[in-house]
């Protein structure tokens, strides 16, 4: 109850989660975070489900953060995961939270960012992310996970080119699911000689997985590549250049994020609507004043 009125208050903005969170940051990096990416009806949120049961075996215990902001219009995605989870919904090692249905897309990653950390302090093992891999937004979210995997299915055809091309370079780990369909064997080899291309490969090799989620087949495999995925990051080093690469980011973005208010305040407070008359009537222009707006900004 606590952990979900708490993500409640950063989704709104509600200053006391700042409160909170400051509080909280001390005890957060526990946690191994896991981003499941990949289209829309791929089989996420059935594979994170069957992740979830499978860690419970495991006895780790795990929070879940669903990511979809297309949901409210594709018509009861976020409700489909309920009631996929629900069985989950009485175990208290896990945790499960659908995001997306409030704020804009920036609010919302702000909003995942400060869930992660929460549940992150809570004292769960895993922290499973699982977002729509379409928007910048959206592969915004899932490159804060130490581990990324990237789902795909056949019979997606040109959709291929579009994963090649959005979130390729960020997966780890591969998973093409619906291994029950036709064509799986096909996408694996596709998606082996786009890994060979792929001139950026550090150290590890991103493995690929055939997965039937519904059927709870390759699961078993999948957290034993997550495992190793983790081995790996510890052992390299690259664990501690992911979080570092992270943290900063996500603190640059705060940080513009609370200057563009100051900036807008400001201007609202200024003479704004009388100076943007004589931008419009150019007595002024745009150049000079964003000179002068910056100048006083900085001083
Ligand atoms: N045939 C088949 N169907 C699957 C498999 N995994 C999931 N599905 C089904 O695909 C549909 C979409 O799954 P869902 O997990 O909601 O996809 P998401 O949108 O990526 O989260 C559901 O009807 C699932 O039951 C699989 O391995 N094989
Ligand atoms: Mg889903």
């Amino acid at each position: 109850m606590a952990i979900a009125r708490l993500i409640t208050k950063a989704e709104n903005e509600d200053p006391e989660a700042t409160i909170a969170l400051r509080q909280l940051y001390p005890k957060t990096g526990r946690a191994f975070l896991v981003g499941i990416t990949g289209p829309p009806g791929s089989g996420k949120s059935t594979l994170t489900d069957k992740l979830v049961k499978e860690l419970r075996k495991r006895n780790k215990t795990v929070g879940v953060i669903a990511v979809d902001p297309s949901s409210p219009f594709t018509g009861g995605a976020i409700l489909g995961d309920r009631i996929r989870m629900s069985d989950l919904a009485l175990d208290e090692g896990v945790f499960i939270r659908s995001m997306g249905t409030r704020g804009s897309l920036g609010g919302l990653s702000q909003a995942s960012h400060a869930a992660i950390k929460i549940l992150d302090a809570a004292g769960f093992d895993y922290i499973l992310i699982e977002t729509v891999g379409v928007g910048q937004s959206e592969i915004d979210i899932v490159k804060t996970a130490d581990t990324t995997v990237v789902v795909t299915v056949p019979g997606l055809g040109d959709d291929i080119q579009a994963i090649k091309a959005g979130i390729m370079e960020i997966g780890d780990i591969f998973v093409v699911n619906k291994a029950d369909r036709d064509g799986a064997d096909r996408v694996v080899i596709e998606l082996s000689q786009m890994l060979e291309l792929n001139q950026n490969m550090g150290e590890w090799f991103p493995p690929i997985l055939k997965t039937v989620a519904s059927r709870n087949e390759g699961i078993i495999q999948l957290v034993e590549k997550i495992d190793a995925h983790k081995d790996f990051l510890n052992s390299s080093g690259e664990l501690i250049i992911r979080r570092k690469e992270r943290i900063s980011n996500e603190i640059f973005n705060l940080i513009l994020k609370r200057v563009s208010v100051e900036i807008m305040r400001k201007l609202a407070e200024d003479n704004w609507e009388n100076e943007l008359a004589e931008i419009l009537e150019k007595r002024k222009n745009p150049y000079d004043v964003i000179d002068r707006v910056i100048k006083e900004l900085l001083q």
